[in-house]
């Protein structure tokens, strides 16, 4: 086995001081770097180091079976240096700060899918994930308790049901993909509220694609009739990707595609909102949808809100360079709709401008159409929606499915947006001339800095490309150095 520690051993009197400084100048010190050497989980003392092994040790400061001991303070390194596929047995409890290091998306896989509870459980300050996939299927894989955060860089999170970040805890994703998720109402439950992620804590969500994901409440008529319809209730659903409850929520340069909520009333085909603070920036909400049509429609009322977007009662948004354009509704009475936000009256939108909203039903008042309007929004309107000039979902680079803007020279996303002070677009590339996303195309006209509305820049090149020869031998000190020098001014 491998293992290393870092931080101080000894020192005498005032050369303590000394050696302190010397350490806390290189990171990270006070903690340990814990090397998982096995892909079991059998829990057992035989010699070796098992994921769940070296949470112990961090957690308890002191060696457990083959893995070092961590350190009392700081965030100790869980670093998996075998490749493979980890199959839980049983669920890790996160209890002092941690990182989980992976050897890649493909390269660590944590197989949570025999897991019947949350996979991996903060309880502690900071849980950091980065380079690896987790699978779940019947239990969320994550779960994020009051006072606590979870970070995640270049994480998959594939299948599974909704991560509930709870209040007072907090979400960070970072480069990650979140796909597949499936969550249909509980036994008892008549409301879904989230496919992947239920949020009533602060949600930080960047350079990240959510992708056919779904938030469901559908069940056998004998217990719909039993509990709901006599009862007066009717089932909802509340945003395939994300459903936010209060708190606040962060999305910059991200994708959401194939996500859905399906319920006699389904809210936010991507995203719903009640409550929250919401601020969306440099991102492309395309071919979300709700979906209603499996059901009858009692009132008569159209039972479908925000094929993209549900923007409910007491929550705000702050939309800048967003796509929302071909997002659907699929309704009993009236089949197929376009369906991009729906904007509660109840509800605060403030455009920060170059938004491109394909059909603003249900959102007019937020979204007067034009081309640009006075808020310097693209916006189109029945019968006449703006063409959505997007290539279909697919990897355009930056290992996540994006959708990339179609070079024709009618597009109203080539060259229309603004993204003054961004360095790259969500994939991680950029103008070749300058360090600034913003690259121009000189067939199509500048609103304003050459900026393509959305998450993705059509023309740009990969900046990234000097982060990838570390990446896989493990090696992150190049990325290290080259993070603020090439990635400034997108935090
Ligand atoms: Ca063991
Ligand atoms: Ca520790
Ligand atoms: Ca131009
Ligand atoms: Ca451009």
């Amino acid at each position: 086995m491998s293992q290393t520690k870092s931080g101080p051993r000894s020192c005498v009197g005032s050369s303590c001081l000394f050696i302190v400084g010397l350490l806390t100048a290189v990171t990270p010190s006070f903690s340990a770097e814990i090397t998982v050497d096995s892909l079991g989980d059998d829990r057992l003392v035989d010699g070796n180091c098992e994921l769940a092994e070296a949470i112990d040790a961090a957690t308890t400061n002191s060696a457990v079976d083959g893995c070092v001991a961590g350190e009392l303070e700081g965030t100790d390194v869980v670093r998996v240096a075998v490749s493979g596929i980890v199959a839980l047995k049983a669920k890790i409890l996160s209890q002092s700060s941690v990182q989980i290091v992976g050897l890649g998306r493909e390269g660590t896989i944590i197989d949570c899918r025999n897991v019947d509870e949350s996979c991996i459980t903060t309880t502690f300050e900071t849980t950091s994930l980065e380079r690896l996939t987790v699978l779940a299927e019947d239990a969320p894989p994550l779960e994020v308790l009051p006072f606590t955060s979870a970070m995640l860089t270049n994480v998959d999170l594939q299948g599974g049901l909704a991560i509930h970040v709870w209040p007072q805890g907090n979400l960070a994703l970072d480069r990650s993909l979140v796909a597949g998720f499936d969550t249909n109402a509980e036994a008892g439950s008549i409301t879904t509220t989230g496919g992947a992620l239920f949020n009533e804590g602060d949600l930080v969500l960047r350079d990240s694609s959510f992708v056919g994901n779904r938030a469901r409440s559908v069940g056998d008529n004998r217990a719909d009739s039993l509990c709901c319809r006599l009862g007066g209730g009717v089932r909802e659903a509340f945003g395939g990707a994300i459903y936010s409850s209060g708190g606040s929520v962060v999305i910059e340069r991200a994708t959401f595609s194939g996500n859905s909520a399906e319920a006699a009333i389904a809210y936010g085909g991507a995203l719903a909102f009640s409550n929250t603070v919401v601020t969306i920036e440099h991102s492309t909400l395309a071919g979300n949808w709700v979906d209603s049509s499996g059901t009858d429609s009692r009132s008569g009322a159209e039972p479908t809100f925000g094929g993209g977007i549900y923007l409910g009662a007491a929550s705000s948004l702050v939309i800048q360079n967003s796509i929302v354009g071909g997002n659907t509704a699929f309704r009993p009475t009236s089949m197929q709709v376009a369906s991009e936000l729906y904007v509660d009256p109840a509800a605060a939108v403030g455009s920060a401008g170059h938004n491109f909203v394909r059909d603003n039903r249900d959102s007019s008042g937020a979204f007067p159409a034009g081309q640009p309007n006075g808020l310097g929004d693209y916006v189109g309107q029945q019968p006449a929606p703006l063409p959505l000039d997007l290539e279909p979902l697919g990897e355009y680079g930056g290992d996540l499915p994006t959708f990339l803007p179609t070079l024709v020279v009618s597009s109203l996303i080539i060259d229309r947006g603004s993204c003054s002070l961004e360095a790259v677009d969500q994939r991680g590339f950029g103008s070749s001339q300058t360090e600034l996303r913003a690259t121009n195309s000189v067939a199509h006209p500048d609103d304003h800095d050459g900026c393509d509305i959305g998450a993705v820049e059509a023309l740009a090149i990969d900046r990234t490309a000097i982060f990838s020869d570390g990446f896989e031998s493990g090696n992150t000190a190049a990325w290290s150095l080259s993070t603020e020098a090439l990635w400034r001014g997108m935090k």
